[in-house]
């Protein structure tokens, strides 16, 4: 698929918020990663097609990942808003043609993030948190400042205030988010004290 292709699909596919969402964690993106020295073109279209499948009803995702052998452990199935990043890398795969298996994974892990995270992964996953539209979380300017500091900081406090945030909601916390948490714990802590 062109460009333009995508974004007709995007915006057949998205409600408008999600798609103004799709376009501000794209432009966020890209401008992290020309900071980073990322390739700017793979975080552009990760930025795009994160979220490709998650206007899709919840009911129809886990369907579709049925039908198309995509295993969903428990922890996807007892809190289904995980699912439509794993959905997603096999839509823009199957459905808008992209087979760069780091925009794949960026997106796939785009929710949760992951232990050992790529750059390019870290700025989908920041981007995602960050982009103008975002106006809830708490210590969003700080991140918003780290993000184009520190990139492995601003995805460090990312997840351990989601956490927090999960807790305070009682919600199960998804053992990748845990992962990545843990990771860059002990990373940054070797990198302080080495
Ligand atoms: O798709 P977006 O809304 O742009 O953002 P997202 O893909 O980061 O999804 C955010 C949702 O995922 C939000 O409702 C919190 C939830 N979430 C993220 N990590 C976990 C989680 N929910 C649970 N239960 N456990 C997690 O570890
Ligand atoms: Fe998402
Ligand atoms: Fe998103």
């Amino acid at each position: 698929m062109t460009e333009s292709e995508i974004l007709t699909q995007l915006k057949n596919d998205l409600d408008e918020n999600r798609y103004l969402h799709t376009l501000g964690v794209a432009f966020t993106a890209t401008s992290m990663a020309m900071k980073y020295g990322v390739d700017i073109q793979k975080a552009y279209i990760a930025g795009l097609l994160h979220d490709c499948a998650k206007c899709i009803p919840k009911d129809k995702q886990i369907q579709i990942c049925k039908e198309n052998n995509i295993y969903l452990d428990e922890g996807e199935l007892n809190a289904p808003q995980l699912i439509h990043s794993k959905l997603g890398a096999f839509l823009a795969k199957s459905k808008y043609g992209i087979q760069d298996e780091e925009i794949l994974s960026a997106i796939e892990k785009h929710t949760t993030g992951d232990a050992d995270m790529t750059p390019l992964e870290m700025i989908i996953f920041t981007a995602d948190y960050i982009e103008p539209h975002r106006d809830k979380a708490v210590n969003l300017a700080q991140v918003r400042s780290l993000a184009f500091t520190d990139l492995k900081a601003a995805t460090f406090k990312i997840l351990s205030d989601t956490i927090d945030y999960l807790k305070s909601k009682n919600a199960d916390i998804y053992y990748k988010t845990f992962d990545a948490y843990e990771y860059l714990n002990i990373n940054n802590n070797k990198e302080v004290n080495p």
